[in-house]
């Protein structure tokens, strides 16, 4: 017997190639036009369905789980970090959760290095000036920024991303530093240094680069504090999440010199940074393109869908995170 295809409500418009698979195996509700559903539109768009594929943009909260219909039985993450669902409520309801980590590793450890580099040289401003037509051009003391060869850098999360971004630094010939809620095994550390706590880390990172998730541990653990730790003329640098910086301390320690720069992909209240950061000119800023190659993107679809499937299947799906 042929049994009816599952139901899968994807909250965003995924890449061509994520939609057609979904397409072929599920019975998908697809998001046409792209735009964010409220919660409300949510719940009702997930009647009778079996599984949501969310992403970043979705506030999947206790509330939003409980309007659940009950044949709901997994949420599919399309990204690595999650703290934007509910896992308690999700297990306390057997919903299972699942992620995509390790196909985004590379992309997002690659923004980090262009943002590690563009904030030290300076390549935001450069780039205004030639696009508005204000460069006065060449002197010798012109837009002087800071070398990234040979420096300290810290890393806060030493994960998948966090070795990758020390992998990619150690061609830079970087001294690689990191705290992690566990110490590595020496084939993993590759000559990092451990520090057994953020305040020692901070202490030696002249460039801090966080990949750390965002939990209520985490939340503003670069603040006023711990950035007076880091060596004056630091450079911060987040492909995290934005909720791990406190913004009127880092705009602060911008305007002070605490900082040199800071060169940020993520940011709490995303699409709407601090708007103080506009008025900043030591910052090298992206709009959240850490995972954002297309390769990427279509094998983050295809990860999801295969946790679908396997979950269907009667499998363990391989990312279950709840
Ligand atoms: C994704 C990310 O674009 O995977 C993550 O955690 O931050 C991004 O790479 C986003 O999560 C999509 O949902």
């Amino acid at each position: 017997m042929i049994s009816a295809r599952k139901v899968v409500v994807a909250t965003r418009k995924l890449p061509d190639a994520a939609e057609q698979v979904l397409k072929s195996e599920f019975a998908a509700r697809l998001n046409k036009s792209d735009r964010a559903y409220t919660a409300n539109e949510l719940i009702d768009l997930a009647a009778g369905a079996d599984a949501l594929l969310v992403t970043v943009t979705d506030r999947i909260d206790a509330n939003l789980i409980e309007a659940l219909p009950s044949s709901l039985r997994i949420i599919a993450n399309f990204g690595v970090g999650y703290e934007h669902i509910d896992i308690d409520t999700a297990r306390s309801r057997g919903v299972i959760v699942t992620n995509t980590p390790d196909v985004l590793t590379e992309a997002t450890a690659e923004i980090a290095v262009l943002l590690m580099l563009g904030a030290a040289r300076r390549a935001g401003e450069g780039h205004m000036l030639v696009m508005q037509g204000a460069w006065p051009g060449w002197s010798p003391t012109f837009m002087m920024g800071h070398g990234v060869t040979g420096k300290k850098l810290g890393i806060l999360g030493m994960g998948r991303i966090g070795q990758a971004v020390a992998h990619r630094a150690r061609g830079f010939d970087m001294e690689i530093h990191y705290h992690n809620r566990k110490r590595l095994p020496p084939d993993r550390e590759q000559g990092a240094r451990y520090h057994d706590s953020t305040d020692s880390l901070f202490a030696v990172s002249t460039f801090l680069s966080i990949h750390a998730t965002s939990t209520p541990q985490t939340k503003a653990i670069v603040n006023a504090r711990t950035i007076d730790l880091l060596p004056k003329g630091a450079i911060l640098i987040n492909t995290a999440r934005g909720d791990l910086v406190d913004d009127a301390a880092v705009i602060a320690a911008l305007k002070n010199g605490q900082l040199a720069a800071a060169g940020f992909d993520v940011f709490a209240g995303e699409p709407n940074p601090h708007p103080d950061y506009r008025r900043a000119p030591n910052v090298f800023l992206l709009p959240h393109l850490g995972s954002a190659t297309i390769e990427t993107r279509n094998n983050m679809g295809f990860l999801a869908i295969e946790n679908l499937r396997a979950f269907f299947a009667g499998k363990e799906p391989p990312n279950r995170v709840a």
